[in-house]
C-alpha cells in the first residue's frame, strides 16, 4: 500500500457525509483472536474444523465438545485487548459499524453498542437453544461448560449464528439499511465468504457507495474495490481516521 493510496482513502472518508465500517474476523486479528480462515493457529483446535462446530449440527452431534470449543474461544477473547483499530473506530462517534465478528473488542473499545451492529451476534451472552427466550450474560474469562436452561430444562448455546441460522431480522435489517444509504463503506479484515452477511457488500456498491477494503490479502470482495489498501487492519485504520 502506498502513502497517496491512503491519502486518496483518508480524504475519500473525511469528505464523506455518512461512512460505515464493515468488518471480519481480521479487525480481531493483531489482539490474537484467531481468524476462521487461519483458526488452526488456535492451537488445541487446529483438528476440528469450526465450520462444524459453529452450527446446530455439531451442536446436537457433539453439544459439550461445541460449548468446550466456545469456552477456550471466551477465554482467548477475555484476554485479548482491543487493538489500534478497533480504538480508531471506536474514536469516531458518527460512524455506524457492522461486524461479523462475535467478540467483545469494538465494545470494549469503546463503540457505543446502539451504533454497532453484530450481524452473527455475540460469543458475550447464551441464550436458550430451545427457544424459551431465556438468556444470560457470560463471564468470558470463567466461561460456563454446557449446562441446561433454569427455566426449561432445554439446552444453553452461545448468543451466536451459527452456519445454517438465519441473522436475527433487526440486525440484518438495521445493516442493510446502512449499507443503502452510506457514502463510504470501510471493509475491514473479511474474506466475504460468509453469506449473507457478504452480500451486504454488493448492495452497498450498487446504491453507489465509494468501496474502500483494508485486507492483508485480497478477498471475495476484491472485485467491488474502489480502493484496496493491503496490509494491517492495526497500522492502516488509524491513519485513515485520524
Ligand atoms: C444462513 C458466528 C440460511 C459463529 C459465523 C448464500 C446465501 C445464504 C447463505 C449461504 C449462501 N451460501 C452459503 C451459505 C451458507 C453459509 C455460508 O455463507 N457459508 C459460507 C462459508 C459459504 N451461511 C450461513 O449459514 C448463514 N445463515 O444462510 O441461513 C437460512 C435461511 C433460511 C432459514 C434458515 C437458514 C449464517 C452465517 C453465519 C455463520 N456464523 N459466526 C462463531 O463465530 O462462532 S460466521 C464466521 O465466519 C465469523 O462471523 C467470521 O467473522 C466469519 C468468517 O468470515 P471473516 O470474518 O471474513 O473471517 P475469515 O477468517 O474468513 O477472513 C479473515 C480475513 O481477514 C481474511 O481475508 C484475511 O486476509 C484478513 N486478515 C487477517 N489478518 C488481518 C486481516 N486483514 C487486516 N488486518 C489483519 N491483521
Ligand atoms: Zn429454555
Amino acid at each position: 500500500m502506498n502513502s497517496s493510496e491512503l491519502r486518496t482513502a483518508s480524504d475519500l472518508i473525511s469528505k464523506a457525509s455518512r461512512v460505515v465500517s464493515f468488518s471480519g474476523a481480521g479487525l480481531s486479528a493483531e489482539s490474537g483472536v484467531a481468524t476462521f480462515r487461519d483458526a488452526n493457529t488456535q492451537g488445541v483446535w487446529t483438528k476440528f474444523d469450526p465450520m462444524k462446530l459453529a452450527s446446530p449440527q455439531g451442536f446436537q452431534d457433539d453439544p459439550k465438545l461445541v460449548i468446550d470449543w466456545y469456552a477456550d474461544r471466551r477465554r482467548y477473547v477475555a484476554q485479548a485487548q482491543p487493538n489500534a483499530a478497533h480504538v480508531a473506530l471506536a474514536s469516531r462517534g458518527e460512524m455506524q459499524h457492522i461486524t461479523q465478528n462475535v467478540d467483545d473488542l469494538l465494545i470494549r473499545a469503546g463503540v457505543d453498542p446502539d451504533i454497532l451492529i453484530q450481524l452473527h451476534g455475540t460469543i458475550a451472552s447464551d441464550h436458550c437453544h430451545d427457544l424459551c427466550g431465556y438468556e444470560e450474560a457470560i463471564n468470558l474469562s470463567d466461561p460456563p461448560s454446557l449446562h441446561a436452561c433454569p427455566r426449561c430444562g432445554g439446552s444453553m448455546r452461545p448468543s451466536v449464528v451459527w452456519f445454517g441460522e438465519s441473522l436475527l431480522p433487526e440486525a440484518w435489517n438495521k445493516a442493510e439499511q446502512a449499507c443503502i444509504e452510506c457514502d463510504v463503506l470501510l471493509v475491514i479484515g473479511t474474506s466475504a465468504e460468509v453469506y449473507p452477511a457478504a452480500g451486504l457488500l454488493d448492495l452497498s456498491k450498487s446504491n453507489g457507495a465509494t468501496i474502500i477494503i483494508v485486507n492483508t490479502e485480497s478477498s471475495g470482495a476484491s472485485h467491488l474495490a474502489d480502493l484496496e489498501l493491503t496490509g494491517n487492519a492495526g497500522e492502516i485504520i488509524p491513519h485513515l481516521l485520524r
